[in-house]
């Protein structure tokens, strides 16, 4: 989803220092970081050294955060650094991936399937915000393989290790205990993309931490991908603020569930252009859908998966 936007590697070329320095950055620390990874085989842990989440700690209580909560959040056993999620971040590769997956008859039936299973909401949807089930349904299969995979990592421990790298000295210690012998890239370029990361981060920290309290939803409830996106849609937690809607009408916005989830792309489709019909106008879809994730190869496939439903469904 738009997570991809600001987090996948393909957004992370297009950044100002380059693509080639960057596509070189990534390979370079990524395989480091991950023959370092495989080497101990530990994914989560604390960083060598003082507490890397102790300025971060610090910087959420002065920017208003309840001390007494911040303390006792970080101080739970399952909160622990990620680094292996930094690596799987380098990992990603948006061209790789194989949407043709997606466009088997396997698949397409399972999409099927779940067209009907939710049919009302998706109806609801499509007459609220004019957005196809069609389409909700083929995001929700690229995204999560139809709500069947969520991610597993803690979207608190992934997002509270990207941010913490904001700080100079946990971004230090990092360095020196896991790259600085081993990688082939110079602290400099580290030190560039560990700021811009995790300046998002930190704001996605927060944004995440005042929807936990905001639905009253336990923060280390929450699993999600190695890019902080949660739940069926795949949403960022700012992304959750702004366009995430109750759809089952609970009182309770709530992205693992799959009312809430479907009401939610259709209203951020919406809200970034879709109008009702605009996936027979392929130009004008395609802009909209890359609002949601930058990737071509991405919009391309949920319009060819929800071409074929429709089809399908027409039969
Ligand atoms: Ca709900």
């Amino acid at each position: 989803m738009e997570t991809n936007l600001e987090t996948n590697s393909t957004s992370l070329f297009r950044s100002s220092f380059g693509r080639a320095a960057m596509r070189f950055l990534a390979i370079t620390v990524f395989g480091f970081v991950w023959l370092v990874g495989c080497a101990d085989g530990v994914s989560g842990e604390p960083l060598k050294g003082p507490d890397p989440f102790a300025a971060l700690k610090t910087r959420l209580i002065r920017d208003g955060f309840d001390r007494p909560l911040i303390r006792s959040l970080y101080s739970k056993p399952e909160v622990a650094f990620e680094r292996q999620s930094i690596s799987t971040y380098f990992l990603h590769r948006e061209a790789a991936l194989n949407y043709d997956q997606f466009l088997t008859r396997s698949s397409l039936d399972k999409a099927k399937d779940y067209l009907g299973r939710h049919q009302k909401a998706l109806e609801r949807s499509q007459s609220v915000y004019g957005v196809e089930g069609e389409i909700v349904t083929a995001i929700i299969l690229v995204e999560t393989r139809l709500g069947t995979f969520i991610g597993k990592r803690l979207v608190f421990n992934t997002l509270s290790t990207l941010a913490a790298l904001g700080d100079k000295d946990s971004r230090g210690s990092f360095w020196e205990a896991y790259l600085k012998d081993k990688a082939d890239v110079s602290k400099k370029q580290f030190d560039a993309w560990a700021a811009r990361k995790s300046a998002w981060a930190y704001s996605e920290l927060k944004a995440y931490l005042e929807y936990t309290k905001a639905q009253e939803l336990d923060p280390l409830s929450m699993r999600g991908s190695f890019a902080g996106a949660l739940g069926i849609a795949q949403f960022i937690p700012s992304s959750v603020l702004q366009f995430a809607r109750d759809g089952n009408q609970d009182g309770q916005i709530n992205l693992f569930d799959h009312e809430d989830a479907i009401e939610s792309i259709a209203n951020y489709l919406n809200q970034h252009g879709w109008k009702p019909g605009l996936s027979r106008n392929r130009n004008e879809a395609l802009q909209v859908l890359l609002r949601y994730n930058q990737s071509t190869y991405y919009a391309d496939a949920i319009l060819k998966v929800a071409n074929r439903l429709s089809k399908t469904h027409q039969q």
